[in-house]
């Protein structure tokens, strides 16, 4: 049976038009040149990061797995979820881990999966449709940072679950203003199941982001393409080097695309010209790296207490649940 996909937009039309040009327009006339991570993720950026989460220098996928099967029932107990709400769900692949151990506990009803890409949601929505015919599942395209998307009158206890690192995104100004919305949502009896990588060698974390087969270089150029594609622009991705780096003061890997050439861009749909000079970076994306201590602190000033602190077997990736 191929069930129905419900897939909603919360967000008005032409909000991601709208967000793109002025995204774009702040990001490459400011100094450093910077463009926000969620435009890698048109069609072909979702299957690139797919092929990332197999490679063997990108360990944050089989580590959270790892905790996540090793958890899960334990998860479900302590939560008696009758929501699943997963932020950023992608492909939901680990999401069945989840699904299924709160299905044998008997409490699940509904699950909504919230995504920036389309293309991702309704892949994983309707597969995921197929697989569980008697679960209501719902997706929903949203820009976490403007609105979290949740599903109105959800029944509780409400799981919402943030994995994969994807925390890591988010800056030091960011993330308290993502409790807060989160927080706002949420009552007594819900929780928050965050995934988050953890501080560790440099070398392990640089290499997790600029891989041997170069799938990481191509993801990163895909945010060109995507503005070559959605505003005209002609950025010639080979005249990009692809540049991941630890950055010690803010404990974060940055991907960076550097300019290998002094070069002029156009960007019809902005009027507007982006000049490089040789060996300019834009960054593309920061991955926070996060220590217990700081992430319970930071968690508990935006309401949250963590009730729960499970990692993999070399301590590279933590799974945690917090309360509101
Ligand atoms: C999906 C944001 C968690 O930061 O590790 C992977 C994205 N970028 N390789 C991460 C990513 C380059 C990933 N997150």
């Amino acid at each position: 049976m191929t069930g129905h996909f419900d897939l909603t937009r919360r967000l008005p039309d032409g909000y991601f038009t709208d967000a793109l040009h002025t995204d774009v327009l702040k990001g490459l006339t400011g100094r450093p040149k910077t463009l926000p991570p969620k435009w890698f993720y048109d069609g072909r950026g979702s299957e690139l990061f797919e092929e990332i989460t197999q490679l063997p220098e990108y360990y944050p996928t089989r580590a959270e797995h790892a905790i996540l099967r090793e958890r899960c029932d334990e998860i479900a107990s302590a939560t008696g979820a009758r929501t699943l709400v997963e932020l950023g769900s992608g492909s939901s692949r680990k999401t069945r881990l989840l699904l299924d151990s709160l299905l044998r506990h008997g409490t699940l009803e509904s699950y909504a999966a919230l995504d920036v890409s389309t293309d991702a949601l309704r892949e994983a929505g309707e597969q995921l449709r197929r697989e569980y015919p008697d679960l209501k599942v719902t997706g929903c395209v949203t820009d976490l940072e403007t609105d979290l998307g949740m599903p109105d009158g959800a029944p509780g206890p409400r799981l919402v679950a943030f994995l994969g690192g994807t925390l890591g995104n988010l800056d030091g100004d960011a993330r308290p203003a993502f409790y807060a919305a989160l927080h706002s949502e949420l009552g007594p009896g819900d929780a928050l199941l965050l995934g988050a990588d953890l501080v560790k060698d440099q070398g392990v974390l640089v290499r997790a982001y600029d891989d041997a087969q170069g799938v990481t270089a191509e993801f990163n150029k895909n945010v060109l393409r995507v503005l070559n594609r959605e505003l005209g622009a002609d950025f010639d991705p080979d005249a990009f080097q692809h540049v991941s780096v630890w950055n010690e003061g803010e404990e974060r890997v940055e991907m960076r695309l550097r300019s290998i050439r002094a070069q002029a861009v156009e960007l019809p749909a902005l009027e507007m010209t982006a000049e490089f000079e040789e060996g300019e970076e834009i960054l593309t994306e920061i991955a926070v790296k996060f220590r217990r201590a700081a992430l319970a602190a930071e968690l508990a000033c935006g309401g949250f207490e963590l009730s729960h602190w499970w990692t993999d077997g070399e301590q590279r990736f933590a799974l945690l649940l917090a309360e509101p």
